[in-house]
């Protein structure tokens, strides 16, 4: 029988699932479902498997991945990425360089568990598109957004299949606009607590909604609030979750952008190992 050993993590709330062997990068596919969603899992999942990378000045390369296909970048999961190899004693509290299928992260873990990552050049493609209804800018993180604050729906976990709905409905008009390489959807709100700057609510490709404030989709907003000259270079932005988990974020002024770093914290919630028996009807996951 197949074993494929994990961790699980959470960031904020939003779940990793680290896969430490067993799968190459050409396996993939036939695994990412089987990996992530039931029976063994859930859809909201997002998993991370560990790659040899090719720059050598990196420790490892990242390769995240979720119920729909690949992503990116993931800033939750790359903090819970560190966390997990910090818990395996594989790593100790500095700077770690990581490779992403979009560029180079440096991540650096803190002595109080804290992660900051220093992510990919993020920046404002589109300001002001008109689609279904709705004014958002796109935006790039390390993945591609489109950002709405005059959505007038309340950002509330009561509100999420309404908001989820809203979402999947301003994608498909923002992708019918021009840009069909938006697979996130964030909306802004007001903040519940008043220590932070604003709330949000983010679509992921699947449909399913990030419980994190999510790491690319902050530094995409940060990229839209530095194109705006709303906040300088080395000031703090906190965004709050749909959930009310709290990513710090930061940026430093970059060529046709900018380079934001995102600090966050992950714990550790399991150890497994998937089992893959070759009787079972579903070892691939439910189609
Ligand atoms: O934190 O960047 C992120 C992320 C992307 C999708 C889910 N989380």
């Amino acid at each position: 029988m197949k074993r494929i050993p994990i961790i699980d993590s959470h960031t904020g709330g939003e779940p990793t699932r680290m896969v430490l062997s067993g799968v190459t990068f050409d396996e993939l596919e036939t695994y990412r479902r089987a990996i992530l969603c039931e029976p063994r899992g859930h859809e909201v999942i997002v998993g991370a498997l560990l790659v040899e990378p090719k720059d050598i000045s990196c420790a490892a390369g990242a390769i995240f991945f979720n119920n729909v296909g690949l992503l990116g970048m993931c800033g939750h999961g790359m903090i819970g990425l560190i966390v997990t190899l910090k818990h395996l004693g594989r790593i100790s509290t500095g700077e770690h360089r990581i490779e992403t299928p979009v560029g180079i992260v440096t991540a650096t873990l803190h002595d109080d568990d804290r992660v900051s990552i220093r992510n990919v050049r993020s920046y404002r493609k589109a300001k002001a598109v008109k689609a279904g209804g709705v004014t958002g800018d796109v935006a790039w993180g390390g993945n591609w957004f489109f950002l709405v604050a005059d959505h007038g729906l309340e950002l509330t976990l009561k509100n999420v299949p309404l908001l989820t709905k809203a979402s999947l409905a301003m994608r498909e008009a923002v992708r019918a606009a021009g840009y069909p390489e938006v697979d996130h959807v964030e909306l802004f709100d007001p903040p519940q607590d008043s220590s932070n700057h604003s709330r949000n609510f983010v679509l992921c490709p699947g449909a399913e909604y990030d419980r994190s404030p999510c790491g690319t989709g902050t530094s995409a907003k940060l990229a839209c609030l530095a194109a705006d000259e709303k906040i300088a270079p080395g000031e703090v932005w906190r965004q709050e979750s749909i959930i009310g988990s709290v990513f710090e974020g930061r940026y430093e002024s970059a060529e046709n952008g900018i380079i934001p770093t995102i600090t966050g914290k992950a714990f550790v919630t399991a150890e497994s190992m998937l089992i893959f028996d070759p009787q079972d009807p579903f070892q691939f996951g439910i189609a």
